[in-house]
This record gives C-alpha cells, structure tokens and sequence, in this order.
C-alpha cells in the first residue's frame, strides 16, 4: 500500500483532522486569527506531517479534494467562532495545483460558499507562497484575482524566502504579507533579521498590507516586533496548531 492510496481513504475514513493555530494582534494578544493547519493520523504510520503527504497529494490530484474539504471546515469554523468573536477569520493554504485550468468550478464554488456564509468581515483568506508561484500560469492568476474580487483576502506565505518576493507585491492583489519564521527565530540575536523585519514591516505598511509574523517563540521577539510595528503575530508563544474543540476553548476563555 502506498502512502498515496492511503490518503485516498484517510478523507472518507475521518483520518483527517484541521487543526487551528492562533493569530493574535500584537497590541494586545489577543486571538484575532487562526490559521488552519491539516492533521493525518495515520492508523499504523501514525501522525503524518503535511511536508510529507502535501507533496504526494498534490502529485495525484488528491489536493483538489482535500483543500476543498480544508476550505469547508475553515469557513464553518469561522463562522462559528465569530458569533463569539466578531471580524475573527480563519486562514487556508492553497497549493497552486488547487487553481490549475479545469478547477474553475471548484473556484465558483468556493465564492459561491462565502457569499452565502456573509462575506462582510471576511471569515477567511487564503495562504499562498511565493514558491507556489513559481510555477503558476496565467490561469492561476486569473482565479486568484476573481477569488480576491469575490472579497477573499489573500496572505503571502514564506515572505522572504523566495526567488522574487518584491516582485509579487506588484503581481498580486495581497491583503497581508507573512514574515517567514526563518527572520523571527533568532531576531533577538541577530541585528541583520531585525533589520529586515523592520524594513518588511515599513514596506509593506507603505503598500497598504498588514504584516503577521510567524514563528514567535519568545516575549523578546514579540516585543521587537511588537514595537517595529508588526500587525498580527503567530508562533509557540502564543499557542500551537490544535483541535477545534480545544481552539474554542481558548477563544471562550481569553
Ligand atoms: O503545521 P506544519 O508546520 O506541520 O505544516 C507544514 C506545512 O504544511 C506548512 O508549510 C503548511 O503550509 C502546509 N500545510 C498544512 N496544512 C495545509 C493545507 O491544508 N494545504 C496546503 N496546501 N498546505 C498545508
Ligand atoms: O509554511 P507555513 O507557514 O504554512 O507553515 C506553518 C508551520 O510553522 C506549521 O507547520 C506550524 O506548525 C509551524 N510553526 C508555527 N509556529 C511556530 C513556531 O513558533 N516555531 C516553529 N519552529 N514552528 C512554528
Ligand atoms: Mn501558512
Ligand atoms: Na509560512
């Protein structure tokens, strides 16, 4: 059996789960956001990490479904939770296959399901990462667009860490950038990162994008980020990616 094969099932035989990190606004840490983060407890491999069955599903096509399904829980979840927490939102990561030619429909049916779901507030947005658009068409720029005019917010993931990371500013229609939690790990150490935080941080407020950092470990990176003006924060510090219920939770108590 391969892992490919598995995965086929693990969808129809509840395998998988999407679990939720928190996003918190640096002002005041409070949850705001939550990115959504998909969870495979394979019945004799055990858990299974994205980075190893991502690849393989966007290899066989399985992608489609499964984002699908991600983007279907994130919506209803958002949805939820913001009777509790208005303007939360939750955010999804898209892989480029999902937005290859033959997936208009899957496209309309997502901005079909947001509309219907109350698209004022945005309940939630999209991840995509400067290495998936490497290998993006036109095509994949043409749905891009039509979901970001439907009122999908769109996250670029990874900043930084790609071939041409300025020149998907101008590309895009973006909404947030995401510092890479390369730049955030070791900030309070090394004067270099700083600097490009900084810089990122005034760049992107020059552009009109709100800036979430990744990878937050500790109070002194919160803190440097927090006075260099950096929006939204995400990272150990705050919470780990986590089930639902637990998610929900945190959202009741804090
Ligand atoms: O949560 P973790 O650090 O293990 O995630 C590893 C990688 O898997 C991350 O780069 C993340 O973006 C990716 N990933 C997690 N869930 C999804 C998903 O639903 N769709 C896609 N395309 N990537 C995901
Ligand atoms: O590639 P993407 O940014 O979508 O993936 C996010 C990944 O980063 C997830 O796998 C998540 O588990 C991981 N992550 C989130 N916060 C932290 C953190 O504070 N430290 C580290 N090392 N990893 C983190
Ligand atoms: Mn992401
Ligand atoms: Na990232």
């Amino acid at each position: 059996m391969t892992l490919g094969n598995d995965l086929r099932r693990a969808l129809d035989t509840d395998q998988l789960r999407v679990h939720y990190q928190p996003v918190v606004d640096m002002a005041d840490r409070r949850i705001v956001k939550a990115e959504a983060l998909l969870r495979w407890q394979h019945p004799e491999r055990g858990a299974i990490s994205p980075n190893e069955f991502i690849p393989i599903a966007e290899h066989n096509g399985m992608i489609v479904a499964l984002g699908d399904w991600v983007f279907h829980m994130a919506l209803a979840q958002a949805v939820l939770w913001r009777a509790q927490r208005p303007r939360f939102n939750i955010s999804v990561n898209v892989s480029p296959a999902q937005l290859y030619r033959g997936n208009d429909e899957q496209c309309s049916l997502w901005i079909e399901r947001y509309a219907a779901a109350g698209r004022a507030g945005h309940p939630v947005m999209l991840e995509i990462t400067e290495g998936m658009m490497l290998t993006a068409d036109e095509g994949v720029m043409v749905r891009l667009n039509a979901l970001h005019q439907a009122g999908i917010q769109i996250a670029l993931d990874d900043f930084g860490t790609g071939y041409s990371s300025l020149s998907y500013l101008r590309k895009f229609d973006l909404d947030f950038i995401k510092i890479d939690q390369s730049f955030v790990c070791d900030l309070e150490h090394d004067a270099a990162h700083m600097a490009l935080c900084d810089a990122i941080i005034v760049m992107a407020h020059k552009l009109d994008l709100k800036v979430i950092a990744e990878g937050i470990e500790t109070p002194a990176q919160y803190e440097l980020l927090r006075r260099a003006g950096c929006d939204y924060g995400q990272g150990f510090l705050f919470g780990r990616a986590m089930p639902a219920e637990r998610f929900g939770k945190l959202l009741a108590g804090a």
